[in-house]
């Protein structure tokens, strides 16, 4: 049996006001169609006119005069063209200007705020919490739209820090609008969770605060469970066996059923989220610890088809790891392979590389460049041997090709012939004479850090830890680290490598090495 809706609310604001705190300030910011609108940035003789964006027979996202016009997302594209005959599709299967735009879209927020966590492409949560002036000489004014449908107002102090936080996504926004010509949805709550539903309800190019007491009418607002975001179509699935397919159902859901079918974390998670409640901090977005690309095909026989597949794959990811700057020391390579019975099967290799271009880009046409390519066109060739036996038939319906252990580095003057340039030292303003154990070592300006109240800056120092890798017990802490090698870099070579550099620091110790091209002094740092 259901409660009335009223009993509902009074015990529901109690449970959110005692469990979900109203002290911090989340802004998320989601580019308006976001595809559609790089398009459009890089052909502006599209703008004003209906635009879809396809991928396969999808149009993926469309502008805002497509939409007006009945095109949907993610409709298929013949349902598209006859809703509207006028619709231009550009191609969007090449992610490229996507990704690139979202870093610049991610390096403006960064400048607002340290904590941005990135969410795919086009969206980002930004803690702000630590810029609310506390006691303003005069209350702010919410900029944008008030979500608040309730006549009870929070005492805590909450209304007051969220409109500081809607001021400043305004100016994150126009930010965005000014420097990169993108608009943007904005949406301001106190948690991570009703910051992003709340910035949906006024599109596009606007912005939404959300007022603590309305939270549960926020959430109620939504008609699929599915809107949820954590609850995805498999727990949806799940839900619906349990006959629980609105809001109120999950809310009222017995907590023993739910643990049954979905594990007591998972079942805690989303029935909180029901509530509107979400603990969860914003987690720094950390640089990619692998990039790479993929390339599905009709299947290929040849070892000359995988050759040119394989190049022109290189080059994309190439292009992405020079601009990335750091520095990889591992290649992957994963082949899909169709077996005779018509199954197919994923297999992956790696090895280590020396990478380095030393020239600069590797668009650029330098033989550097070239000589680097080859040399990883032969490892990469090398490694699909080790997949597919030549000798016998083989079809392959996939490549894969993927960078990653990398150091941070830069190309900064690499010294001529030096393997340090492949290895370079990044003269980071955070590193201090004696390096911080990589437990410890932070992203951004440590000031505000301290600026934080100690027990959230405590969590954000546990969440920061928890985004690193868990301490591997095979990795070397700094003071393993040979003298005069840039511990970060260190860290992060293959064990092997690790040992003969500890096995000439050794040596080195015993007797004075004459020989000038000993692995030990590539990874001295340049002095
Ligand atoms: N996208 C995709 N496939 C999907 C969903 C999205 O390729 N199934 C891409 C295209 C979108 C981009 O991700 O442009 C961002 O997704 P959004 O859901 O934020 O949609 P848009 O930004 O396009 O539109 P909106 O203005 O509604 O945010
Ligand atoms: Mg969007
Ligand atoms: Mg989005």
């Amino acid at each position: 049996m259901e409660e009335e809706d009223g009993d509902h609310d009074f015990l529901f604001s109690a449970a959110a006001q005692s469990t979900d705190r109203h002290e911090r300030v989340i802004v998320h910011i989601d580019i308006d169609c976001y595809y559609a609108q790089v398009e459009m940035i890089l052909n502006p003789s599209l703008r004003g006119k209906p635009l879809g964006i396809k991928q396969k027979n999808l149009v993926v996202t469309c502008n805002y005069e497509a939409r007006a016009l009945g095109v949907e997302k993610l409709m298929t594209i013949k349902s598209a063209l006859e809703k509207c005959p006028s619709l231009i599709l550009a191609n969007g299967e090449d992610l490229k200007n996507y990704r690139e735009m979202s870093e610049k879209i991610y390096k403006v927020l960064q400048s607002y705020s340290p904590f941005v966590e990135k969410l795919g492409l086009d969206e980002n949560f930004v803690d702000v919490t630590h810029k609310i002036v506390k006691s303003p000489e005069v209350q702010h004014v919410i900029s944008g739209h008030t979500f608040h449908d309730s006549e009870d107002i929070c005492t805590c102090g909450c209304t007051e820090r969220l409109a500081q936080g809607s001021l400043i996504a305004q100016k994150m926004r126009d930010h965005l609008r000014d420097e990169l010509g993108i608009t943007s949805c904005g949406g301001i709550a106190f948690n991570k969770l009703l910051a992003k539903l709340v910035g949906t309800t006024h599109k596009p190019n606007q912005q939404t605060t959300l007022l603590s007491t309305s939270s549960l009418s926020l959430i109620k607002s939504l008609k699929h469970l599915r809107n949820i975001p954590g609850i995805g179509s498999a727990i949806n699935r799940k839900l619906e066996v349990l006959g629980i397919n609105t809001i109120e159902k999950l809310q009222s859901a017995e907590m023993c059923k739910l643990t049954e079918a979905l594990g007591g974390k998972t079942a805690n998670q989303i029935q909180q989220l029901s509530f509107g409640i979400d603990n969860s901090h914003v987690k720094i977005t950390d640089r990619p610890k692998s990039i790479g690309a993929e390339d599905g095909f009709i299947p290929i026989r040849s070892e000359g088809e995988v050759r040119k597949k394989l190049s022109c794959l290189l080059n994309r990811v190439l292009e992405l790891v020079e601009k990335d700057g750091r520095k990889p020391c591992q290649l992957k390579l994963t082949v899909r392979k169709l077996h005779p019975s018509s199954h197919s099967v994923r297999e992956s290799r790696q090895t280590t590389i020396e990478y380095g271009t030393g020239t600069g880009s590797s668009t650029q046409q330098g033989p550097g460049d070239e000589k680097q390519k080859m040399k990883l066109m032969t490892t990469l060739m090398n490694l699909f041997e080790r997949i597919i036996d030549c000798d016998v038939s083989w079809q392959v319906t996939l490549l894969g090709i993927s960078f990653s252990g990398f150091s941070s580095g830069n190309s900064e003057s690499p010294a001529k012939n030096s393997i340090n340039k492949y290895f370079p030292v990044k003269k980071s303003p955070l590193r201090s004479e004696e390096p911080l154990p990589p437990s410890k070592r932070c992203r951004f300006d440590e000031s505000v850090l301290q600026e934080l109240p100690p027990d959230i800056r405590q969590e954000v120092l546990e969440d920061m830890q928890n985004q690193l890798p868990s301490p591997d017990p095979q990795k070397p802490t700094d003071s393993d680290c040979p003298k005069g090698v840039d511990p970060l870099v260190f860290c992060e070579l293959p064990v092997e490598i690790r040992e003969e550099l500890l096995a000439e620091e050794r040596t080195k110790k015993q007797t004075t090495i004459k020989k000038s091209n000993n692995l030990l002094q590539y990874f001295r740092k340049a002095s």
